[in-house]
């Protein structure tokens, strides 16, 4: 497959400033009528190459005459003409067949509707256009379908007319003002409940608000309504930005590859974020809710009115998109609380998020995919919507808020929108942007080592050494940064010296009782500092320092790297308990729960050499839990050991099942340890929600977490009527949240037949709702008894598929993930190359991620090395790879 280069991108010789779609609908086969205006750029003679996949040509004819075979060149991926004159309409009748695309890009059907997805490169398998970001277009739609199989006809923008045709059909046309690049289309048909609010906008416009859902979803479509008014007013007043629309609607898709996609006024969404109420969805839902559609919405004015050059520059939009959720998010959960409590709200968010980080970016940045978050190059852009574009992308972002403050960083973002607003860009342009305001903020300074972030893969390392002087009391702080080539890096230039970044390294220094200590260097001083770390080492003197200092580093994340320093337990613990800064205290208790079990790992489980540790551990989350100054959801953070996939990447070689049974071993013996400390919770917990109707506020989420997280420790230490304590949560409880903290400790703890009659009554009681049956299998595959051949008999179950990207995820892909235990095993990567073989298939683009779960396998034991080795290249063996697959693959095996 060929690789594309950033370094090649060639502006489009044409402009196509409008796109007339007309589309006759039908599951089984779609005409799609295109007149498109074009306008040459270039005086030369280049040719007018359009993008087309999966379609079958009708006529083709410029300004009203039909060209014959021999005017234009077509093959499966292409369709190029001649045009002679500087300007002039092109027409394009084709059909395509959306109840055969199973790969659920460009026009699809799922259920009984009709859906499209363009992002990337999907709608050239709706018509054949010029597929790509930069080429903008203002779209005028017109939809014709069956009226009753399809009431609801949608498209971007504003309705213009709706009429009944002959035949018991229908047919509605839609404008949309704005605009746009091809990827950001959408159309949808079917048969829907809606809904629907009207809003006053900031500047007094009214806009109508529409959330659509299949026939019977309606009851559960309230909170999504509520996330998008909160989201609409939240952009108003943190960014200035208003609703550009008179109407803005989300569709609900039951099959959908990604979580959602930001079309321009007509957001289609993955049902799961969209769908929600007490009964069936969890607190955790409840909240990626909120910040998917965040999410989305924010792309209205972060990607769509300024769009991306080309998919290079993906991070332009989604980097700073998910950092604008994030904080959508963090500002959600702090409303109307006090100050400390508005930080310790704040600062959960961001626990959540930079665990995520960890858990999927830190791994990619280490192995065969590791690229900067403007890629240089790809084979297929559908596997660039990765952790790194979005997730560090949008730590970047946050750095840049950093580096310039919360009024400067808005400054950068109105300087951003003054010069692109309507424009395609890159994000050096958005770099230029905020550098303008850093630049006058701070004279002398600029963003051009900042940039390198944007250029560079890996997660660097920062090492800090400090030296105290009680006899001047100064204390010497030494920071040195390296970050070693990975993924192509590796492969271009091995030796070469990366330069070093702009990084901006936040720190705090502490007593021995855990009291801060003012920070006095160069003209800079407070409890908290935020140093310019831009050489390779750099020192900092602190003046007046009384007493050895504890340092208190990296904090609340203030960059997207790992902190290397030699703590003692003891200094760890003291952190734990008094540091001041809520972030790097969670951080210590992790660190100090982190040596525990990479100790017991790598002693095959015997808890022994750490006993120390884990007493010191006990004895620090014992304190915590008494601490009435923190938040029953900080306090469940700081309970939930690191996952194995976070602990992975600090063991070498990587032994995975030993780590498991450690992580095992330590919550049981944390579970015993604090037995009073777990029933204390748990029932203050259950105090406090007592009489509560459920709400899935962030103070009332805490609680439950909490209490959950307090009764799966005291199963797991096998505390007498623990068991009974959580089967009779799971039978009474009047919300999903407590249902699955009941019943998730019983799949995972109880005898045979207290766990199968739980499962048989789940599925029982919830058999009629997709997502909670999603959830049905994802705690069977990920429980640690579940073996492949478990796997396989939930495979031939009939509520089974793997053509539903959400029923395939909560299976196979929670399985091969995220069962340590069951999938480490020959049996296990066989089945896991059989299913990518098998998903390739039917979707592409799913199967490539399902292809990347052991993205880390040359850091095994050689043992496990070997054997999915094989299996790789039993992959790479299979005639007709699709590119998606073959990339990761090929590349893996490099
Ligand atoms: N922009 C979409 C991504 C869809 C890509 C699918 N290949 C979702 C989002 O980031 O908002
Ligand atoms: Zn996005």
């Amino acid at each position: 497959a060929p690789t594309i280069l950033r370094q090649d991108y060639t502006p489009y010789p044409f402009r196509i400033p409008t796109v007339d779609l007309t589309f006759d609908l039908a599951p089984g086969l779609t005409q799609v009528h295109s007149r498109l205006s074009v306008e040459r750029i270039h005086p030369e003679a280049a040719p007018l190459v359009l993008n087309g996949e999966a379609l079958n040509l009708i006529s083709i004819s410029i300004d009203g005459h039909v060209l014959s075979p021999e005017h234009y060149q077509l093959d499966d991926h292409q369709l190029i003409l001649h045009p002679e004159k500087a300007a002039f309409t092109l027409e394009i009748i084709s059909t395509c067949r959306p109840a055969e695309n199973t790969s659920l890009m460009g026009l699809y059907q799922s259920g009984h509707s009709l859906f499209t997805q363009c992002e990337a490169e999907g709608f050239r398998r709706i018509t054949w256009f010029a597929d790509r970001p930069d080429v903008m277009s203002r779209y005028t739609v017109t939809l014709q379908a069956d009226k009753t199989q399809f009431p609801h006809l949608l498209s971007n923008g504003n309705l213009l007319h709706h009429q009944a045709l002959p035949d018991g059909r229908h047919q509605a046309v839609w404008e949309d003002p704005h605009p746009k690049p091809c990827y950001l289309f959408a159309l949808v048909a079917g048969d829907f409940d809606c809904r629907e609010k009207t809003i006053t906008t900031r500047s007094g416009r009214q806009a109508l608000l529409q959330v659509y859902c299949d026939k019977g979803d309606y009851p559960r479509t309230a909170w999504a309504l509520d996330c998008l008014e909160r989201s609409v007013l939240w952009d108003e007043s943190r960014f200035n930005l208003e609703l550009d629309l008179d109407r803005f609607m989300i569709v609900a898709a039951r099959d959908f590859n990604m979580g959602a996609m930001e079309n321009k006024g007509l957001n289609i969404f993955n049902s799961a974020y969209v769908l929600a109420d007490a009964q069936t969805a969890t607190d955790a839902s409840f909240e990626a809710i909120e910040s998917v559609i965040g999410h989305e919405y924010f792309h209205n004015w972060t990607g769509n009115r300024i769009t991306c050059r080309d998919w290079f520059q993906l991070s332009l939009k989604e980097g700073l998109t998910v950092f604008r959720d994030q904080e959508f998010s963090a500002d959600m959960m702090a409303r109307g609380l006090p100050d400390s409590a508005a930080l310790s709200a704040r600062t959960v968010k961001r626990i959540d998020d930079v665990t995520a980080l960890r858990t999927a970016q830190f791994p990619e940045d280490a192995g065969p995919m590791a690229h900067p978050i403007r890629p240089d190059s790809y084979q297929e852009i559908g596997n660039f919507y990765t952790a790194t574009v979005y997730e560090k992308g949008a730590e970047v972002i946050r750095m840049q808020h950093t580096l310039l403050g919360e009024p400067g960083f808005q400054a950068g973002m109105a300087e951003y929108f003054r010069r692109h607003d309507g424009q395609a860009v890159t994000c050096d342009d958005f770099v230029n942007a905020m550098d303008s305001v850093y630049r006058q903020q701070a004279p002398g300074k600029d963003l051009a080592a900042f940039r390198r972030w944007y250029a560079q893969a890996g997660t660097p390392r920062v090492s800090v050494d400090l030296q105290y002087d009680p006899q001047t009391a100064q204390c010497v702080l030494t920071l040195s940064q390296r970050c070693d080539p990975v993924g192509v890096e590796k492969l271009q230039n091995p030796a070469v010296a990366k330069p070093p970044l702009h990084i901006p390294f936040a720190l705090g220094l502490l007593g021995a009782d855990g009291s801060p200590i003012l920070l006095e260097t160069d003209g800079l001083s407070g409890e908290t500092l935020v140093l310019d770390l831009t050489q390779t080492t750099q020192t900092w003197v602190f003046k007046n320092v009384t007493q050895r200092p504890v340092p208190s580093l990296l904090r609340n994340f203030s960059a997207p790297v790992i902190v290397e320093y030699n703590y003692t337990d003891e200094e760890l613990a003291l952190l734990a308990r008094k540091d001041p800064e809520p972030f790097s205290r969670w951080e210590a208790g992790q660190s100090l729960a982190t040596r525990c079990l990479l100790a017991m790992a790598g002693k095959q489980g015997q808890s022994g050499t750490a006993k120390a540790a884990i007493d010191l551990l006990a004895a620090t989350w014992a304190d915590i839990a008494g601490d009435a100054s923190l938040s029953p959801a900080y306090k469940t953070r700081v309970f939930t050991l690191p996952s194995e996939r976070v602990l992975l990447e600090k063991m070498s070689p990587i032994n995975p099942p030993a780590l498991a049974l450690a992580r095992r071993a330590l919550r049981r013996q944390l579970g015993q340890a604090l037995q009073d400390t777990w029933q204390t919770l748990y029932d203050d917990m259950c105090a406090t929600l007592d009489g509560q109707t459920y709400s899935p506020d962030a103070a009332s989420a805490g609680a439950r977490a909490l209490k959950n997280c307090a009764l799966a420790y005291q199963v797991a230490a096998t505390v007498s009527g623990a068991l009974e304590r959580a089967e009779r949560q799971y039978y009474n409880a009047d919300n999903m949240t407590d249902r699955m903290g009941g019943l998730t400790p019983l799949v995972n703890h109880a005898p045979e037949d207290v766990k199968t009659r739980a499962l048989a009554h789940f599925y029982d009681q919830w058999q009629a709702n997709p997502l909670v049956i999603d959830r049905w299998f994802a705690l069977q595959a990920t429980a640690s008894s579940t073996t492949v051949a478990d796997v396989q008999a939930l495979m031939a179950h009939p509520a089974f598929t793997l053509r539903n990207p959400n029923r395939a995820r909560s299976l196979v892909f929670q399985f091969c993930l995220n069962n340590i235990q069951g999938v480490y095993c020959e049996a296990g990567y066989a089945f896991w190359a059989e299913q990518v073989m098998a998903l390739d298939q039917i979707n592409p683009e799913i199967a490539a991620r399902l292809a990347r779960a052991f993205d880390h396998w040359g850091r095994l034991v050689p043992k496990e090395r070997q054997a999915i080795k094989l299996q790789l290249e039993k992959i790479m063996q299979r005639p007709s790879l699709s590119r998606n697959v073959y990339e990761i693959i090929s590349k893996a095996l490099t």
